[in-house]
């Protein structure tokens, strides 16, 4: 299974096109735009959400909300290209109207500039770096999740912290100073899947172990620098006695592998928490050299996100939701949901 996107931030809209759903799952294309509505919404967001109304057209591979076994293509559109058609426009946009090249340090701007030789503009660079190609994520992985329910696979997040604080009151508090000050907040999300069968992923070539998976479809998160598993990084500091899950007759008492042991599921919940960096694009803009110029300045300030750390639940939701499938279905196959559902209660019951 895999999910290709497409689409510019300000250009006619997102594009998804998800293969290798097995047929049969029951889709509700409401749950979609619930879960795309989630991702809109969030304390700290900007002003770009309240032009936008994301809601998904799906143009293929379903039927009556069953899947077909075909590729699932969908759209959700941009309601701001209204206002960016002269500059996006496919067939007669100019790009150069809206140039930027006062670079964002911590954005694409310089290095993706340089790689496709777009000399001192970097518009089409932040265009697709732009986290507004996660709605096209979200709307991939909420079909994945009610997949995965279908067969009793759960997935929860939750905010952890941000920017240290845990408190959310003191959090919105940070978060209008942080506005006051023309800031950015990044924090943590944890995701715990619940419901998986022992023994996905494995242990026999590092490209077929889970965690190794997660950790590349998280860091494909955008501002995502760092994936914990369980304790995560906390593990490398604690001593072998205090590290592992001990195994008992009725089980293990603890969950500190957070559930992945040797690239597999060992049975447990899988906690996975993923680190979320400040937003590039700030109000009070950086020190930066224009590359039109040469010369220092200040970094461009483009509308912008405070905090984004509560959109990311369901970004982070979602994408886990991907990689998720994926690995039952690397494991276990299934043309069919019938098919995977047979081959999960198999291994359940071994
Ligand atoms: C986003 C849409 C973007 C940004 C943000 C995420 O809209 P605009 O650029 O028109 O304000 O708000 O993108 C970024 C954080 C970024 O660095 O580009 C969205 O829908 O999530």
């Amino acid at each position: 299974m895999r999910l290709l996107t497409a689409g510019e931030s300000h250009g006619i809209g997102l594009i998804g096109v998800l293969e290798g759903l097995p047929a049969g799952a029951q889709i509700d294309i409401d749950r979609i735009n619930a879960d795309l509505e989630r991702r809109q919404r969030g304390y700290g967001r900007g002003d770009r959400q309240k032009i936008e109304s994301d809601t998904v057209t799906v143009m293929s591979g379903l039927n009556g909300g069953t899947t077909l076994a075909s590729p699932v293509a969908y759209f959700i559109s941009n309601r701001d290209y209204a206002n960016w058609t002269d500059v996006m426009s496919p067939e007669w946009g100019d790009i150069s109207l809206k140039k930027l090249s006062r670079v964002r340090p911590g954005h694409a701007d310089l290095a993706g500039i340089k790689k496709y030789g777009f000399g001192d503009n970097a518009r089409p660079v932040l265009e697709r770096a732009s986290a507004r190609e996660t709605a096209a994520r979200v709307a991939g992985g909420s079909m994945c999740r009610q997949v995965l329910e279908q067969v009793g696979v759960t997935i929860e997040g939750e905010v952890l912290h941000v920017c240290g604080i845990e408190d959310v009151e003191a959090q919105h508090a940070a978060i209008d100073k942080a506005r006051e000050d023309g800031d950015t907040l990044g924090g943590e999300v944890r995701v715990t899947v619940k419901g998986m069968p022992v023994g996905v992923g494995s242990y026999v070539e590092y490209d077929r172990r889970l965690d190794a998976l997660y950790a590349f479809y998280l860091m494909g998160i955008n501002a995502v620098k760092a994936v914990g598993i369980g304790m995560g990084s906390k593990l490398s500091y604690l001593k072998g006695s205090e590290a592992h899950d001990e195994i008992f007759a009725d089980g293990r008492h603890t969950n500190r592998a957070g559930g992945i042991d040797a690239g597999m599921s060992n049975g447990e919940d899988i906690v996975l928490t993923v680190s979320f960096k400040p937003i590039p694009t700030l109000m009070n803009g950086l020190r930066t050299v224009d590359v039109s110029t040469g010369e220092e300045t200040t970094a461009a300030t483009e509308r912008s996100d405070v905090c984004v750390v509560e959109a990311a639940v369901v970004v982070t939701e979602s994408v886990v939701a991907i990689a998720t499938l994926k690995a039952l279905l690397d494991t276990f196959g299934g043309d069919t949901m019938e098919e995977l559902r047979r081959r999960m209660d198999e291994r359940r019951k071994a």
